[in-house]
């Protein structure tokens, strides 16, 4: 698994992923807190899945893959939590801590599939600890495999030189391993292909000025922040020659859900006909919706527009508080203004619908 050098306060470096499962204990989750990086490097244990969805809610953790991680260990805290009930009682106990998990971030769809599939396992092997470990470890490792394979499969449409516009933060803390869109550009720097980096800094919780700046400097790939609103003139000026994006959840259709401000980076790359991609892996799509239309988009807490957080770990008022406010996490991109979807081994292409339904049918 793909660890994370992280310099703590003391000078001193631990090596880490995003999320893991206490080997000793499975009723404990360990997480990087990533709402304070790139300030202050910290770890935060769950000691059960109320506290786990309460900390994805939170943002604890954050980024599809890794909340699905997160949601498929929390089933294990579960189990390990309701142990010693009856069967029954284990099981409705269960059921009812894997919608408390599922409720905490409603967009992105791996930590439903996540927590679903670990819910399918707790009925056929009833709720047997050291099968659920087993196959949350499972869950999570193909997790792993198909970031690996996204990275060797994007970097295909990166040319040498290319200036790359990346939005929010798709890197290992979001996926547990090498990243889903922002691996790319990481392989293309490691494969000598010199590639920059414009770094959306993805307002109001900013993980692209925090998180992927943060990543990107671990790693030395040559990198820019600029402010959301930049994109355009950037675009316009020719300095973007190829847009790579994250996604929390996929329709059938090809629309994309992903954080807010993907959608006018669409519309931005059609009208100057620049290539843009969605990354994501197979637990991001949703089989059960026809189109983006039905994605249920999360609203967040108006103090993330409100107020921002310091250096000093404090939030400071920054647009005049008495405003109403509205905070959609979430847009959808409209699947015609995509170049094309890159998954592990696989560049989807237009029309969206008809490769994704042929996907479907290998897998049948
Ligand atoms: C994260 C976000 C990311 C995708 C990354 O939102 O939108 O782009 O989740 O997923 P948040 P993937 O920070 O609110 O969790 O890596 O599958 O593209």
């Amino acid at each position: 698994m793909q660890t994370m050098k992280l310099k703590k306060e003391d000078g001193s470096v631990v090596e880490i992923q995003a999320v893991w499962l206490d080997e000793e204990e499975p009723g404990k989750l360990h997480f990087i807190d990533q709402r304070f990086i790139p300030f202050k490097i910290g770890v935060l244990t769950s000691r059960g899945p109320e506290e786990t969805a309460t900390f994805i809610r939170d943002m604890v953790t954050r980024g599809a893959p890794s909340i699905g991680a997160a949601g498929a260990y929390g089933i294990v805290q579960s189990a390990f939590t309701h142990r010693s009930q009856s069967p029954n009682e284990r099981l409705e106990a269960i059921k009812t801590d894997a919608k408390t998990l599922v409720n905490a971030r409603p967009t992105a769809v791996d930590l439903h599939n996540c927590v679903n599939e670990m819910l399918e396992a707790v009925i056929q092997c009833n709720a047997q600890l050291e099968l659920l470990i087993e196959q949350s470890h499972r869950i999570v490792n193909q997790i792993i495999q198909e970031c690996r394979q996204i990275a060797e499969t994007g970097v295909k449409v990166v040319k040498k030189g290319m200036n790359i516009l990346h939005h929010c933060h798709t890197g290992a803390l979001a996926t547990v391993d090498v990243g889903t869109a922002l691996s790319i550009p990481i392989l293309a720097h490691k494969q000598g292909l010199d590639v920059h980096v414009y770094v959306n800094e993805t307002r109001p919780r900013l993980q692209g000025g925090r998180l992927t700046a943060w990543e990107l400097t671990q790693e030395g790939v040559p990198h820019t922040v600029i402010a959301d609103s930049v994109a355009a003139s950037l675009m316009r000026r020719g300095e973007v020659d190829l847009v790579l994006v994250g996604a929390d959840r996929i329709a059938m259709n090809g629309d994309v859900a992903n954080k807010i401000g993907t959608y006018s980076l669409a519309v931005l790359a059609s009208h100057h006909t620049i290539p843009i991609y969605s990354v994501a892996p197979w637990s991001t799509f949703d089989t059960q919706l026809q189109t983006g239309d039905d994605i249920p988009i999360e609203e967040r807490s108006r103090k993330e527009v409100r107020q921002a957080l310091s250096d000093d770990l404090t939030y400071h008022p920054i647009i005049n508080q008495s405003s109403p406010v509205h905070n959609p996490a979430f847009d959808v991109t409209p699947n015609e203004l995509l170049t094309g979807i890159i998954t592990p081994g696989q560049i989807l292409h237009p029309p969206l619908v008809e490769a994704i339904a042929n996907h479907r049918k290998q897998l049948d």
